[in-house]
């Protein structure tokens, strides 16, 4: 009797140290690759790194990333195949290098007037987390950022509207729409191409947000900065389908749980390092930073209204409710810019 209750205790007590081993045990040894395709100075990385270190501590290291910045294992255009198809588990998508695949999301492309990333960021996490749209239905969504709004960096001063026109600018996706109404010549081509791009003339300057100043050393070839407030690209993070469908449920509860908190990490991060960026680019590089006349800003404004109209037409084809989704910009922005 007394050796069958030692027996029970025993057995008892392997029960509850195998359970104790935490909720993670039975995911040891997961690998995620992760594949981002710009510099890994740049904030698409910077965020990767932190949402990495973020998963290994949550799931006590049951689950372990490797990051392949700098197109090491994808590059832009590969991205979003190469992670349905499995070549990376996780990949970073910039949605604007995509034109037309994201008909919903691409709302977040239009000149809304966000004043900050960290705005914009939670306005596009919450716009996919309530209508979950059907472009997105092939992979996981990890999570979603934008970047802060964007602005011109040049080769020369740009004060007026006179100062871009016919003037080859680089712009992706619905920025190259925005740059076009604008009287510039568009040029389009992923963030990785321009640094070159600008050396050899091809362009001559750049729209985007002032990060890149200090990042990717702009700031060292476009001495002259306009502040414009035009609007923020949208990013994804997204992971293979059936890999996503591979995690243990308590692994893919703490991806889930981290996925608003990673948006407005990055929105903050990236409000902060454009002000460490511009301070840096005017110390080390005497950069000229010109913030446009009211007239020049309300003149853009109306100039690029028309993109909102044409965003709806595409979106209401694709069976959009573009109405709604409009009213809830408008409404999540004032949310999280009051
Ligand atoms: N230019 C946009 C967004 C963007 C802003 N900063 C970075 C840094 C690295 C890559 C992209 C961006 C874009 O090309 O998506």
């Amino acid at each position: 009797m007394r050796a069958l209750r030692m027996g029970l205790a025993a057995l008892f007590l392997v029960v509850t140290v195998s359970l104790g081993m935490g909720a993670h045990a039975q995911a040891a040894g997961i690998d995620l690759k992760y594949a981002n395709f710009p510099p890994a100075p740049t904030f698409p990385c910077v965020q990767m790194e932190r949402w990495a270190k973020e998963v290994e501590a949550r799931t006590a290291g049951a689950v372990n990333v490797t990051t392949f910045p700098g197109s090491t294992l994808l590059d832009a255009k590969n991205m979003l195949r190469g992670v349905m198809q499995g070549q990376a588990d996780i990949g970073c998508i910039s949605l604007a290098y995509h034109p037309g695949v994201f008909p919903l999301l691409s709302v977040m492309e239009l000149p809304h007037g966000f004043a900050s990333s960290e705005g914009a960021s939670r306005t596009l996490w919450d716009l996919y987390a309530k209508y979950m749209p059907a472009e997105f239905s092939k992979v996981k969504v990890l999570t979603m950022f934008t970047s802060a709004p964007s602005q011109f960096m040049a080769k020369m001063p740009i004060k007026t509207l006179d100062d871009i026109k016919g003037v080859e600018i680089r712009g992706a996706g619905s920025l190259s729409a925005v740059l076009e109404k604008l009287g510039a010549t568009p040029v389009s081509m992923p963030m990785p191409e321009v640094p070159e791009a600008v050396q050899k003339g091809v362009i001559q300057g750049l729209l985007t947000s002032f990060d890149v100043l200090k990042d990717m050393k702009f700031a060292e070839m476009c001495k002259y900065e306009s502040v414009a407030n035009l609007s923020v690209y949208p990013f994804a993070v997204i992971m293979n389908k059936k890999k996503w469908e591979s995690l243990p449920a308590d692994v893919q509860k703490v991806l889930d749980d981290l996925s608003a908190e990673q948006s407005q990490w990055t929105g903050q991060y990236m409000d902060n390092h454009v002000k460490e960026s511009l301070a840096w680019s005017k110390e080390q590089h005497g950069v000229e930073v010109h913030v446009l006349d009211a007239a020049v800003q309300a003149e853009m404004a109306r100039l690029t209204a028309p993109l909102i109209d044409g965003w709806k037409e595409k979106a209401a084809k694709a069976g959009v409710d573009a109405d709604a989704v409009l009213n809830d910009v408008a409404q999540l922005k004032a949310k999280y810019e009051q």
